[in-house]
């Protein structure tokens, strides 16, 4: 009997060991690929357009916005898809949320759970870890170009003078940040 589920434990190493491969193939695909900065991007983020990395308490947006972490904004265009992906670089949780997101539709991926803070939607994001976040951006009111949004973190944003406040910017065409 002992035997027996030996075999079956041995069985099931050798499925974990051959998909471990496989991934570690994956990774090194995607790694040689994009060059030496490869092993801190997840794959995921390479198809994001958005990136904001969460450090020292602060929103970093590495892509698709500005990087000021006093003043994080990020830009998105109204009835387009986008894939936003969230990094928690600190040893706390942070949150990222939104009245934005509570009328958006959301495709998630990776480790967050969803927070519903008052008149806000959004998502807890544990130490270390990251999500992934696609939606399709709604379309603008008749006769607005642009609409902006706050979002924040509901454990340390919640005063309007804090850091860990900023932007979302919807625009009926792509804008740029100078
Ligand atoms: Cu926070």
């Amino acid at each position: 009997m002992n035997g027996r589920r030996f075999l079956q434990r041995k069985w099931w190493m050798k499925c974990v060991a051959l998909l471990g491969l496989l991934v570690s193939i994956t990774v090194g695909g995607v790694a040689s690929a994009l060059g030496d900065n490869a092993m801190s991007v997840l794959p995921k983020e390479e198809e994001s357009d958005i990136v904001i990395v969460i450090k020292d308490k602060a929103f970093h947006v590495i892509k698709g916005g500005s990087p000021n972490p006093y003043h994080p904004l990020f830009l998105m265009e109204a009835g387009l898809d986008h894939i936003i992906t969230i990094r928690n670089e600190d040893d706390v949780a942070h949150e990222f949320v939104s009245p934005y997101f509570r009328d958006v539709e959301v495709q998630l991926s990776g480790d967050a759970t969803m927070v519903f803070p008052d008149d806000a939607a959004g998502f807890r994001i544990d130490p270390g870890k990251s999500v992934t976040l696609r939606f399709r951006a709604p379309e603008l009111p008749k006769g607005q170009d642009v609409i902006q949004k706050l979002f924040w973190c509901d454990i340390h944003g919640k005063d309007p003078l804090s850091k860990m406040r900023g932007e979302i910017v919807l625009s009926r065409t792509q804008l740029e940040i100078e």
